[in-house]
């Protein structure tokens, strides 16, 4: 499974490894993040048929969209498309329509972003959406999810600190990484 973008969509490789996938029948699925913004071009800018999916039809890929922004209709989605894939029927492009609720980077404050588009996204937050399917399905209380949060962050900033405390990385360190695969 391989994670690529709306913006990397456009580079060559994209539709050469996907041919080269489906011509060998690999059992590989391709997830596309289409979050409709490369940096700040807009995605009609760049391409004039933005349903990414669309692109692994016309090279006889199974395609999918799948609303990016809903996490249990992603999840259901990769999940058929893993087992698919490993009953020998892959590869499988999915695209998942999504947004950005920031600039590309730390530097961008993405002002090129339309206000009513932000907000549209903003109110389907996935994180929102996965706490309310959470509390739905399971009827777990906010407690519960603020613990579960909490855990995250800290394995999260827990690796922040042992990759600041590792070192930089030497030209040694990627010659060892390379010779043992
Ligand atoms: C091969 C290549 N071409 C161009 C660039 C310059 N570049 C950096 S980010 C970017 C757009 C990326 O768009 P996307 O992947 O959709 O990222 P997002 O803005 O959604 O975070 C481009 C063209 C690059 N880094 N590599
Ligand atoms: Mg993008």
């Amino acid at each position: 499974m391989t994670f690529t973008t709306d913006g990397a969509s456009n580079n060559g490789t994209f539709m050469e490894s996907l041919n080269l996938a489906a011509i060998w029948n690999l059992a590989f699925v391709l997830v596309v993040e289409n979050n409709q913004y490369a940096v700040s071009t807009k995605i009609e800018e760049s391409t004039r048929e933005v349903d990414l999916y669309k692109r692994g039809l016309a090279i006889g890929v199974e395609s999918h969209q799948v609303d990016g922004n809903d996490p249990l209709a992603v999840y259901n989605m990769t999940k058929d498309a893993v087992e698919k894939c490993r009953r020998g029927e892959g590869p499988i492009l999915i695209e998942a329509k999504t947004y950005r609720h920031m600039g590309h980077h730390v530097n961008d404050p993405g002002k090129y972003m339309p206000a009513d588009q932000l907000a549209y996204y903003q109110e389907r937050d996935p994180v929102d959406r996965a706490r309310n399917a959470l509390t739905e399905m399971s009827g777990i209380d906010q407690s519960e999810i603020d613990a579960i949060e909490n855990e995250i962050r800290e394995e999260f900033e827990a690796a922040v600190e042992f990759s600041k405390a590792s070192g930089e990385v030497t030209i040694a360190d990627f010659r060892e990484f390379a010779a043992a695969y």
